[in-house]
């Protein structure tokens, strides 16, 4: 009941260290040291090896090392093994802090402060207090409702949006293919926390744009493929987007001289609003492994016909 980690080597090597301390009778490999295919029961990695099903014959769970699975080709997985995503604290923290960063960033109009000391300017900006202004987070999931609960502490007008319709304190609701319309209409930073799948596939595009209030900002958190760049850059120079904060792009890493790297109004990251934390990981990942052993559902564990 081997399990076999799959992703950065320095990361892993903190994973085995904590496997070794607290679970020290679940054997630990780092790929592509595998040993024996045959033994490996639990893979976790950010991308399977390709056909597993044949390279890893006994494979029993498949976790992803991250919150989303999209990065997944799932048809080499067979349907009886389960796929479980990452759902632990200290992803969840990572993406608070980020999002709030951003979220405050623009609320406070430190792009327009950046650009006025590039140019040695002191002038003030009027400032706006937060219930005047209207976040919106496109999913809510684990991180979009952490995100939400924490905005609300600013004094926000929060909304979010779902493909099934939630109730959350202090949080507007909307809910399927037909609200988004008029959640975005309402929305003057928006947000994305949502899942790579067909149906969320581009939806970052010149309609949904078209739809913001003039001079809305983006925050880009989820999946590169969600956001038409080109419609981004439009919609940037026309003025109708004012600011976009972007962790993911596509492809990643954004390219040299690609707009987006040099435009005033964008700030791009690597991709590191959020990363799993060994140490919390482990914990939840051990979690799993005694709920796989008593035939139970794991924590994370995605529905392969939704996408996540
Ligand atoms: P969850 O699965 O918990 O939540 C997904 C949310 O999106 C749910 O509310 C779901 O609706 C909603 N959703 C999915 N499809 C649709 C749709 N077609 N229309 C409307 N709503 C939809 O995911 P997490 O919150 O844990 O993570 C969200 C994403 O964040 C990840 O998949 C990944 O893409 C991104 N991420 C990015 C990181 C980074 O560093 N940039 C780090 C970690 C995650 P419903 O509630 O009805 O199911
Ligand atoms: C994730 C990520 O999905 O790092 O966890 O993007």
């Amino acid at each position: 009941m081997t399990f076999l980690y799959k992703a950065d080597p320095t990361r892993g090597a903190q994973w085995a260290a904590l496997f070794a301390q607290k679970a020290p009778d679940v054997p630990f490999r780092i790929w592509p040291d595998v040993g024996d295919p045959a033994e490996i029961r639990y893979l976790a990695a950010w991308q399977p090896p390709e056909d597993p099903a044949r390279t890893l014959p006994n494979l029993e769970v498949v976790f992803s090392i991250g919150a989303g699975v999209d990065q997944f080709d799932l048809s080499g997985v067979p349907e009886h093994v389960p796929v479980v995503r990452m759902i632990e604290p200290g992803i969840v923290e990572g993406m608070v802090e980020y999002v709030t960063q951003a979220v405050l960033t623009l609320h406070r109009d430190l792009f327009v402060y950046a650009n006025q000391q590039q140019q040695q300017i002191w002038r003030e900006a009027p400032v706006r207090a937060a219930a005047s202004r209207r976040v919106g987070v496109l999913g809510l999931g684990v991180l979009g409702v952490a995100v939400l609960e924490r905005l609300r502490l600013f004094g926000f007008e929060c909304a979010g949006w779902s493909r099934s319709p939630r109730q959350i304190s202090g949080v507007q609701c909307y809910a399927g293919a037909n609200a988004l319309d008029a959640f975005v209409a309402r929305t003057d930073i928006l947000i994305c926390l949502l899942p790579l799948t067909p149906a969320t596939r581009g939806i970052l595009n010149a309609r949904l744009f078209a739809n913001l209030p003039h001079g809305a900002s983006l925050i880009q958190t989820g999946r590169g493929p969600h956001l038409v760049q080109e419609d981004l850059l439009t919609a940037l120079d026309s003025g109708q987007v004012e600011h976009a904060i972007l962790d993911v792009t596509d492809p990643e890493p954004l390219p040299a001289g690609h707009p987006l790297w040099s435009h005033p109004r964008v700030r791009v990251t690597p991709h590191i609003a959020s990363v799993t934390r060994p140490e919390t990981a482990v914990d939840v990942v051990l979690e799993n492994l005694r709920r796989h052993r008593a035939g139970l559902t794991m924590l994370g564990q995605i529905d392969r016909t939704r996408g996540y």
